[in-house]
């Protein structure tokens, strides 16, 4: 059974139901769909663009920006080779999966808890004629069935707020080979801060998730063999993204949250990269 509480159906229905431009309109430019931020500089000149074709520039640069930052993640997973084997953890559309066959050729299991996604993702797979080697499943990344130290790398782009860390670093670090890698990107809240903010409670309430603090990652990762090797604060690198996408159209209405959890210091977006050994 995938689904083991009430709340991972409430997940579920979230991403079996989800259908926001910002996202599908997105994946679009290039048939990469992603479901998580972007980073680096914005190229502002999109607001400027001639009404009949500003819309579609600023949805570009946003698209521009996303890919940077799956890069940027997959940049961390170390030196894979073709005969490596990765787990996408709460893979979404599938994008970062299919990224990630493209940069290193090796086969790629991505998983999602919504059925649609997981079809979807598939679906993308097969378009791209890498369906033998990127394969997308339904199942709970708390308890995958894959077999022990099967996986090279393993990484969570935005999808650690939907689990108990202790759960899935303990799951991760059966599935990871001796030496593998893990990466997460996610958005945590400052401990410095204290409890989270109205702006951190706002954006789980808006996503159906439960932002985890920061101490947290690493209390989770020491206890279960994970030891950083990089961490890397994009809160700065995030922010560009976040301005130009409360001008676009397609904004869904959370922007100016993230901007102010972001600018107040209770909430960042960190990448951190560790080994298991
Ligand atoms: N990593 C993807 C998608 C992030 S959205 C990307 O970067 O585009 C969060 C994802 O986590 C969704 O696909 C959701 O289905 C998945 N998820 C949430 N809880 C999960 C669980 N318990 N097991 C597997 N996937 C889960
Ligand atoms: C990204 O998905 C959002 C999440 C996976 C949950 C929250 C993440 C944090 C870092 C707190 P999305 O691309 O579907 O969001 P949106 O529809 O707003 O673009
Ligand atoms: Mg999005």
């Amino acid at each position: 059974m995938t689904i083991v509480s009430n709340y991972q159906n409430d997940v579920a229905n979230y991403w079996n139901a989800e259908r926001n431009p910002v996202n599908l309109r997105l994946g679009d430019v290039s048939g990469i769909y992603h479901h998580h931020y972007g980073i680096g500089e914005a190229d502002r000149s999109v607001l400027d663009a001639a009404p009949e074709i500003r819309e579609e520039a600023i949805i570009t640069e946003l698209h521009r920006l996303e890919n940077a930052q799956a890069n940027l993640l997959l940049s961390h997973l170390g030196g894979i080779r073709p005969a490596h084997r990765l787990m996408d953890a709460g893979s979404g559309r599938g994008g970062s999966s299919i990224m990630a066959n493209a940069a290193f050729g090796c086969q790629v299991d991505g998983i999602s808890i919504s059925q649609s996604q997981v079809d979807f993702a598939n679906d993308q797979a097969a378009r791209r004629g890498v369906a033998d080697k990127v394969r997308f499943h339904f199942k709970n990344m708390l308890d995958t069935g894959f077999e022990t130290g099967a996986f090279q790398a393993i990484w969570n782009n935005e999808s650690t707020m939907y689990v108990v860390l202790d759960d899935l670093f303990a799951e991760h670090s059966r599935l990871l080979a001796r030496g593998g890698r893990y990466v997460t990107i996610t958005g945590c809240y400052n401990d410095v801060y204290g409890l989270p903010s109205k702006a951190v409670s706002a954006i789980n309430a808006h996503y159906v998730c439960d932002i985890h603090p920061r101490s947290a990652y690493f209390r989770a990762m020491a206890a279960n063999r994970l030891v950083p090797a990089s961490v890397i604060d994009l809160t700065a690198d995030t922010i560009p993204y976040w301005e130009l996408r409360r001008n676009a159209a397609v904004a869904t209405g959370i922007e100016d949250t993230f901007l102010e959890a972001y600018r107040d210091g209770s909430f960042q977006y960190l990448l951190i990269a560790a080994d298991r050994v």
